[in-house]
């Protein structure tokens, strides 16, 4: 917010200045409207007072112009209000296509982070300024949320489903990470750090992992493990079930007549409730079911990748400007002095470290 306002965060993503000016606009027409109201009220109590026992008041008609002004005016305030607050949600709701895909598991108390260069982060999410990033949300338990107020924004984190959220980070820096809705005991722990840094910094920062394989790649193994294979083929390419490859983007003709296009929420609940959506001429129900309990949020999220590198034209796979450079498989230099790259939880979260002495 303003600097000469004290206590008010950082300012440092596009939404910024749209989603300050509408606070500011609301704190003024309430300012004045409070000040107007208490003046002319104290002002009529004045003027108008019972000066003698006796007095009676004149009747008062009603006033068609009077009442036609206070209808109308406070009409269009509200409509400004409405259309600068509906212009402000739908930037922010509206995902644009061009991003960077994130992937984000909210679990009691911590935040789990994927980049789709396969680096892991918890507590921390590492962008770079000056580039979309779109999140995919879900959590393993309760509900949170992932708030940024220095980007103002944020967005509830559900079980049984992926929210996205996006922004795009303006200037380098540090900027606080909440849960931003009562998720137990440790909520007010659950949070951590936006690390926003120059491009070139950020690719440093991605070609100072230890060699991560990339999400999809991680998928790809999942994929095999979890015996997919047997039905989908080793790429994807289809026997038992219905092929993969460029299914991710498309529409899907269903049992039943009904077309879906083929998201992230999709592909989830194929794997989780493969009953529920059934593709079209796949009417025995071969998909097992205990998947479900199988697969953990970030497994799903690792398929999810793998899936849709399976088709050429999503956004995340065309990503040049963040693209890490090629780096040899044995780099294991823990050279990103900026974050830890963590692949196990307790080692930087300060919930779990401290809870054990909580007992
Ligand atoms: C025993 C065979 C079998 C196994 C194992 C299997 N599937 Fe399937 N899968 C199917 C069949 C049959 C369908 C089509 C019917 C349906 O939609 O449920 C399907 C449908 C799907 C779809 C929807 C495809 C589309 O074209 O819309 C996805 C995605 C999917 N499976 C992913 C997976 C993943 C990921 C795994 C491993 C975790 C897996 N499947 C394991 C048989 C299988
Ligand atoms: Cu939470």
């Amino acid at each position: 917010m303003q600097s000469w306002l004290p206590f008010t965060p950082d300012k440092a993503s596009t939404f910024a200045d749209s989603v300050d000016g509408l606070f500011f606009y609301l704190v003024g027409l309430t300012a004045f409207f409070t000040l107007l109201i208490t003046v002319t009220l104290v002002f009529f109590v004045v003027k108008y007072r019972r000066r003698s026992q006796t007095e009676v008041p004149r009747p008062v008609a009603g006033s068609l112009k009077l009442e036609t002004i206070w209808t109308v005016i406070p009409f269009l305030i509200s409509m400004s209000v409405f259309v600068w607050g509906v212009r402000a949600y739908f930037a922010q709701y509206h995902m644009p296509n061009d991003a960077m895909e994130i992937y984000v598991v909210g679990k009691q108390w911590m935040w789990k982070i994927q980049h789709p260069t396969g680096q892991r982060e918890i507590n921390e999410l590492h962008i770079p300024v000056g580039r979309k990033i779109k999140l995919i949300m879900t959590t393993e338990d309760v509900i949170h949320d992932f708030f940024v107020p220095a980007f103002r924004t944020k967005a509830d984190v559900v079980p049984g489903r992926y929210t996205t959220m996006w922004f795009e980070a303006t200037k380098p820096g540090r900027y606080h990470l909440f849960c931003a809705e009562y998720c137990g005991t440790n909520h007010s722990g659950m949070g951590g750090w936006v690390i926003a840094m120059d491009p070139t910094d950020f690719n440093n920062w991605l070609a100072g992992g230890e060699g991560e394989e990339s999400a999809a790649s991680a998928g790809k193994k999942v994929f095999q493990e979890q015996g997919c294979i047997s039905c989908h083929g080793a790429n994807g390419e289809g026997g038992k079930g219905p092929p993969l490859t460029g299914v991710f983007g498309s529409n899907v003709k269903l049992e039943g007549g009904q077309t879906i296009k083929a998201d992230e929420d999709y592909i989830r609940n194929s794997v989780r409730n493969p009953q529920s959506q059934i593709v079209e001429g796949y009417r025995q129900p071969l998909m097992p079911t205990y998947f479900k309990e199988q697969l953990s949020e970030e497994h799903l999220l690792q398929i999810i990748a793998f899936i849709k590198s399976l088709s050429p034209a999503t956004p995340q796979v065309a990503s040049p400007a963040t693209a890490p450079p090629p780096k040899p498989a044995s780099a294991n230099t823990n050279a990103n002095t900026t974050g830890a790259n963590t692949k196990d939880a307790a080692g930087t979260n300060p919930v779990l470290k401290t809870q054990g002495n909580q007992k």
